[in-house]
């Protein structure tokens, strides 16, 4: 069968696999899931992902898997976006658990509510001052390692650019500024000029999921 995507529009998660597909130039479905409207609760979307979260891959094989970051190692396996040696997919790993624990648990809310829910923005005011303030000390930590590298490893653009980038180009949605961190500005660039590369901005906006 065709891997089939669950993804909802604006998610820097669900981004993730989405971009990888595209960029291995690999046919899926797309199944868009409004998660402004709930649907992500709905019986017929919990049959499919228990946990009632986007994104969810349900493989050629028909294997569910969730966690965007997950979701990357499978779709990589056996492609250039797959680290080659061991070092380098466990230093791949590292950068993909910091950004789940140092990154996008602070981005993700942050942007939530400053631009993707903007009339809750005033109400939530604390908490996103909170989230910025704790979104700073991986920025500076991914700052510092991006001035000495093109990609998060050295051997190239992979996976972990990928996790990576879901959340951190979008950061200024969260209220922060690229103003501050010139070497991970330079690195979105250098992203979006991959082969293959497509915005955030087209999920869920193409004509063919495939396209
Ligand atoms: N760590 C998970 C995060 C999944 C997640 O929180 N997804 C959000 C959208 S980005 C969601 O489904 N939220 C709706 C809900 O929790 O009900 C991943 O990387 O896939």
């Amino acid at each position: 069968m065709t891997p089939e995507l669950y993804a909802c529009q604006g998610s820097g998660n669900c981004f993730k696999p989405w971009l990888a597909f595209h960029q291995l130039d690999r046919a899926f479905e797309l199944k868009i899931i409004d998660v402004l409207a709930g649907e992500q609760k709905s019986p017929s979307y919990l049959k499919v992902n228990p946990l009632g979260v986007v994104p969810y891959l349900v493989t050629e094989t028909g294997f569910g898997i969730g966690e965007s970051n997950a979701m990357l190692w499978h779709i990589a396996e056996d492609t250039h976006l797959m680290p080659q040696s061991r070092d380098e997919r466990a230093e791949a790993l590292q950068w993909m658990f910091f950004e789940q624990s140092k990154l996008e648990p602070f981005i993700s809310p942050a942007r939530f509510f400053t631009t993707i829910l903007p009339q809750q923005r005033e109400e939530r005011a604390s908490d996103i001052a909170v989230w910025q303030d704790n979104a700073l000390n991986g920025l500076m930590r991914l700052e510092a390692h991006l001035s000495e590298r093109k990609f998060v490893l050295s051997s190239g653009y992979s996976i972990a650019d990928i996790a990576i980038y879901g959340y951190t180009h979008v950061l200024e949605e969260a209220g922060l500024t690229l103003e501050d961190y010139p070497a991970i500005a330079r690195w979105i660039d250098d992203v979006a000029a991959t082969d293959n590369y497509r915005p955030l901005v087209a999920l869920g906006h193409s004509a063919s999921a495939a396209a």
